[in-house]
């Protein structure tokens, strides 16, 4: 499957399934929700990508807190492995076994607890599908501080644990800051009643961080108490392009001398240099981040996305997903930006963003854009940015990579892998440009080692070597397990290693994801 997972042992200290322990499940969970037939276990074995592929007999569906409760006890004491799985839409092989892990999935607890429609804040079970929770709020005049592609079926347990980050994190920030509390399930079997709803509580350390975003290592989520936003009433969606360097600059220079803020010796040094340089991709880059920056300024506290995709992302959405066409007249542009503002001030917001827009054509960094008239246009829009991993998955094999790196320094990577890959495989590249997120994919027809090998470690090496880290939003899971030390030093890890131990003794708790094999000793 080209995802590494070869290389990886069964830890022999774990137990194997006996009819014993079938029995015991079942007799806690009823017989429905003990699955062992093939085609169910098939699903839950294969990730999202298709490309991680577990062994796994036995599927858990627990319907309580206390059911998780007595699931894990048992399988602590019996030394067997677990994978905890939400949407099974993770994108790192975290979220399905790697051998056969018995697989916990939490759908069956999907229940609204609670919302408290002064303070907006929102408890609910882990199971709960984010696209069930979106229209849940809508209703009530709401929103979820988090929006991503897979919401359709991806849980709100399973977000919490990867941390994910999405869409709108430029405004309503990261899970750390709006979840207020949770629930969670130890390896023992210990219910850790951390459900909180407070804004404020400085009563000594923050538990609930150490499970936002361990990918199941540490404990199942059961409940989550979430602060959502009020909805606003003004949302406005814009999709624009950069054509090419040199008309954009040219224009901008132009404009530049004309209006006095450039002298003609700027004007000739600057097109000197660029001829120096003759690097087309650099210009671009300039243009990016003076839109990224420009956008931060003007449109502030509005700002609610700033996405980006290049022309080879956009090629692929055009090529693969039905029904989606370019809001824009054909051209050859090399990237396009999303860029949506939310608020309520319908006439100011709209103002706001046109005069945004103006300014951008005049100064030459936008070619050519479009503001959606309607909803539809906006979703239409939308559905190009979100479209790109299904887009991705259609045309083969990819290996993705999820970077944080300064965003003044993104593209050089992207070009540098372009140039090592050649016409081998595509790069293409997209992402929460607002974030300084990075989404660089590598897709071909079919996984081949010798593609690999262009690509890993040199993606982590370069990552590192900028202060980035090589897993912006989507977690280690099993794929970057032992990549850890590029993003964190040894100390930190050891720290970790030593937490997971104190939380889950005998690591039964999603074995060979997140934290390095060499580090597990297992029961
Ligand atoms: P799963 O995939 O089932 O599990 C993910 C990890 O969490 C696994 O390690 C699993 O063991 C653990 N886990 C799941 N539930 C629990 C629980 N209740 N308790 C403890 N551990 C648990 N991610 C982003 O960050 N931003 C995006 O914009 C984004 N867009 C995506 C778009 C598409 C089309 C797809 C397919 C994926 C996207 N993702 C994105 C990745 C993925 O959707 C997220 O990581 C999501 O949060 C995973 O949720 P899930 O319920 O599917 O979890
Ligand atoms: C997104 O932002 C997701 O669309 C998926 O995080 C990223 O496919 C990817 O690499
Ligand atoms: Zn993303």
């Amino acid at each position: 499957y080209g995802s590494m997972a070869g290389l990886v042992k069964r830890n022999p200290a774990f137990s194997e399934l006996n009819a014993e322990d079938i029995r015991y499940f079942e007799g806690i969970l009823g017989e429905k929700n003990v699955i062992q037939d093939d085609e169910r276990l098939m699903t839950a074995n294969t990730d999202w990508m298709r490309k991680y592929k577990g062994s796994s007999k036995l599927m858990l569906l627990p319907k309580s807190t206390e059911e998780v409760s007595q699931i894990l006890k048992y399988c602590n004491s019996r030394c067997l492995a677990v994978v905890p799985q939400g949407g099974n839409t993770g994108l790192v092989g975290g979220s399905v076994p790697v051998f056969d892990e018995v697989i916990i999935n939490l759908s069956s607890m999907n229940n609204i607890i609670s919302f408290d429609k002064v303070s907006g804040i929102l408890v609910c079970e882990a199971g709960c599908i984010l696209e069930n929770l979106i229209a849940f709020l809508d209703n009530e005049g709401f929103i979820m501080p988090l929006d991503l592609g897979a919401k359709g079926s991806c849980q709100i347990g399973g977000n919490i644990s990867t941390n994910a980050g999405g869409l709108r994190l430029l405004r309503y920030g990261s899970l750390h800051g709006t979840v207020l509390g949770l629930e969670a399930v130890l390896a023992n079997g210990n219910v850790l009643d951390i459900l909180g709803t407070l804004r404020k509580d400085n009563t000594g350390y923050d538990l609930k961080h150490l499970f936002i975003g361990s990918e199941g290592s540490l404990g199942i989520v059961t409940k989550v108490s979430i602060l959502t936003p009020p909805k606003l009433s003004s949302v406005n969606v814009a999709f624009l392009a950069c054509k090419d360097y040199d008309s954009c600059q040219f224009q901008r220079l132009i404009s530049g001398i004309l209006d006095g803020s450039l002298s003609l010796l700027v004007y000739v040094s600057v097109v000197l240099s660029g001829i120096l340089l003759s690097s087309f991709r650099f210009r671009i880059r300039l243009i990016i981040l003076r839109l990224l920056q420009d956008a931060k300024r003007k449109l502030g506290e509005i700002l609610s996305a700033f996405e980006f995709l290049d022309s080879q992302a956009m090629d692929l959405v055009l090529h693969h997903l039905e029904g989606v066409r370019n809001p824009l007249p054909p051209s050859r542009h090399n990237f396009y930006l999303l860029i949506e503002t939310t608020g309520s001030d319908e006439s100011n917001d709209k103002q706001k963003l046109e005069a945004f827009l103006l300014r951008s054509l005049e100064n030459g960094l936008i070619s050519d854009g479009v503001l959606a008239q309607d909803i539809n246009q906006a979703s239409s829009f939308w559905r190009i940015r979100e479209g790109i991993p299904e887009a991705l998955l259609k045309a083969g094999a990819v290996y993705k990579y999820d970077l944080s790196i300064p965003v003044e320094k993104m593209y050089n990577l992207v070009e540098e892998m372009q140039d090592r890959l050649g016409n081998v495989a595509k790069t293409v590249a997209y992402g929460h440009l607002g974030d300084g997120n990075l989404h660089l994919n590598v897709s071909s027809p079919q996984y081949d080692d010798k593609i690999l090998a262009q690509i890993e470690p040199f993606v982590y090496e370069w990552t590192s070597k900028y202060r980035g880290s090589i897993s912006a939003e989507h977690g280690l899971g099993l794929m970057k397990a032992n990549e850890i030390l590029y993003s964190k030093s040894v100390e930190t890890v050891q720290l970790m290693a030593s937490i997971k131990k104190l939380l889950d003794p005998r690591e039964i708790l999603n074995p060979y994801k997140v934290l390095p094999q060499s580090l597990i000793s297992a029961c």
